[in-house]
């Protein structure tokens, strides 16, 4: 492959288009377009050679693995659901930072239980892998969002849902139970550009890095 192919970066627009805006500037890439006005899924850049996909953040790693984009921006959330199968992850951005918790009414833990705890979530994975590792039988019950409803409508005992400032659960009368893990969004890499494209994207993923650690 030349050293001129295209870079086609996975995004989606949202806090995390928001968020890397500045630290592509950095590595000189402007998009031409705003993903919030411009209804194209393919937003050219200032540099001729490099192209944003706009996808759902939960489709990025699936557009990067199977190489129609080169490199993606994705949520921590996000990997642990797709499971990282042909990616790499060499940058942690820092960027849409928040945790994954275990949330619930606040006596939700404090209950006596005739049988499983139901945990409702769209973060399947995580949920079982979590309450695995601490020896819980739980029934995990699949939802696309508004999580938060679950409890108050006695689909599920818990959820397990993203929390940044707390104020989604709070405006719900949950309150957060169990921190699962801190989330971060990640640069990932398919195999295929990691080697054919190698000193492109390591090149772009240096300037990220430099970017990140002195804004820190
Ligand atoms: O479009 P699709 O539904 O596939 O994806 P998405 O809606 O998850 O995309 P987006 O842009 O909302 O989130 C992209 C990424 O941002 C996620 O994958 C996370 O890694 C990260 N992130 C950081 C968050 C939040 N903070 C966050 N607060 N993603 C979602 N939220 C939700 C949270 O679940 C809650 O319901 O925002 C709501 C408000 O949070 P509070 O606690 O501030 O009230
Ligand atoms: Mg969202």
């Amino acid at each position: 492959m030349s050293a001129n192919a295209t870079l086609t970066i996975a995004l989606s627009k949202g806090r995390i288009f928001e968020q890397i805006l500045p630290l592509l500037a950095a590595a000189d890439i402007y998009p031409l377009d705003n993903p919030d006005t411009s209804r194209k899924l393919i937003l050219p850049t200032n540099q001729a050679d490099v192209n944003l996909l706009i996808v759902r953040a939960s489709d990025v790693p699936t557009y990067v693995q199977y190489g129609a984009a080169d490199v993606g921006v994705a949520g921590k959330d996000v990997l642990l659901e797709h499971g990282g199968v042909g990616l790499y992850e060499p940058l942690d951005l820092g960027i849409a930072r928040c945790r994954l918790m275990v949330a619930g009414q606040p006596d939700a833990l404090a209950a006596a239980h005739i049988g499983r705890l139901r945990v409702a979530t769209k973060y399947v994975r995580s949920a079982e892998r979590y309450f695995a590792a601490r020896g819980q039988q739980v029934e995990i019950i699949k939802l696309y969002g508004s999580m938060e409803l679950a409890p108050l409508v006695g689909l599920a005992d818990l959820i397990v849902d993203l929390v940044e400032s707390g104020n989604t659960l709070k405006a719900n009368g949950l309150v957060p139970l169990e921190l699962i893990c801190h989330i971060s969004s990640r640069v990932i890499v398919n195999k295929a550009a990691w080697k054919m494209k190698h000193n492109r994207v390591m090149d772009l993923i240096n300037i990220l890095r430099q970017t990140v650690s002195t804004d820190s």
